[in-house]
């Protein structure tokens, strides 16, 4: 039986991940772990749940070894805006955290999913259309602790065999957790406040086209690349994936289609929008398409319609 580790079980992404793979392998074989943020009573009561901290190499290794651990995913992360306002703590846990997770990966024979992130890219990449293989040369301590991460990533399978893949993911568009300092936050605060009070403050400035994926395509993408034939893959740690270029307005006018009285106006944080406007408009991820078979569900209209639908009815019925 498969033994799953998932650290940062209690973020954006790890809270849905958490249960998907609870659905597909079994609740008993996917171990939960969180820091600091409680985990939710179908979190916690879907299987075994520890607190960690990914900064501590025993705390990941003592849960390795209790349930023989054979695969992790390790989410543990702190997003691009929150590491920029704290970069010591963005480094320890970005790169510190994940080289302890590839440390005990090494000794334990496991496998490791980990995200990359289209913040590994800076503004002398080619931001239309980005290749999978070109410069990178990020301008935050995020994107340059991802590319850290990615080059760690590819040591540990060349030097030592450690079967590690990844993705580089772009904003993520969810409604079941929130993100939290992200850049692409956004995406996500646009639909709750389009629901909730037909109007939304954005503090990104129009134009600014970012790639987006709605989360049932992220775990999709997890999912696969880690079941994917190893013999296919080239660029396993690395993989461009997206789903959709969009900008505030892009998305505004999606929403207008089923809220037709919502209205956006424009606030700029500059700090954002440096980084927003640092990263590409839209990425190619044919590699991922060629290597691993990628092909998201969601565009914009369908992942709009699904969202609304699914906030809407959790705001009539809170549980
Ligand atoms: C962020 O905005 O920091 C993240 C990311 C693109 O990695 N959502």
């Amino acid at each position: 039986m498969k033994k799953v580790l998932v650290t940062g079980a209690t973020g954006q992404i790890g809270s849905e991940l958490t249960l998907l793979l609870r659905e597909n392998l079994g609740s008993a074989g996917v171990i939960a772990a969180g820091h600091i943020k409680k985990p939710d009573s179908v979190l916690r009561e879907s299987g075994p749940f520890h607190y960690i901290d990914c900064t501590q190499i025993d705390t990941i290794a003592e849960l390795v070894k209790k349930y023989k651990v054979d695969t992790i995913y390790h989410l543990a992360a702190v997003l691009s805006a929150s590491a920029e306002k704290n970069l010591q703590l963005g480094w320890q846990v970005n790169v510190n955290g994940l080289y302890n997770v590839l440390e005990v990966a090494r000794e334990y024979g496991c496998a490791v999913f980990t995200p990359s992130s289209v913040a590994i890219f800076g503004p002398s990449t080619p931001l239309q259309n980005t290749p999978q293989d070109t410069v990178q040369r990020p301008t935050t301590i995020y994107g340059v602790a991802k590319v850290a991460g990615e080059l760690l990533c590819d040591y540990y399978f060349k030097r030592f065999g450690v079967d590690t893949r990844g993705v580089r993911y772009p904003g993520l568009i969810s409604y079941k957790t929130p993100p939290g300092g992200g850049t692409t936050d956004y995406a996500v605060e646009i639909y709750f406040e389009a629901v909730r009070n037909k109007r939304y403050t954005c503090y990104l400035k129009e134009g600014t086209y970012l790639d987006m994926m709605y989360m049932p395509d992220a775990l999709k993408a997890a999912v696969e690349l880690m079941e994917a034939d190893p013999g296919r893959l080239k660029h396993r740690n690395a993989f461009n994936v997206t789903a959709m270029s969009a900008a505030p307005e892009t998305i505004a006018s999606e929403i207008k289609k089923l809220i037709p009285d919502f209205a956006i106006d424009y606030q700029i944080d500059p700090l954002r929008q440096a980084i927003a406007d640092s990263w590409p408009d839209s990425m190619d991820d044919s590699a991922s398409r060629q290597e691993w078979d990628w092909k998201p569900e969601y565009d914009l209209q369908a992942m709009t319609r699904d969202i609304i639908q699914n906030i809407s009815q959790m705001l009539e019925n809170p549980s």
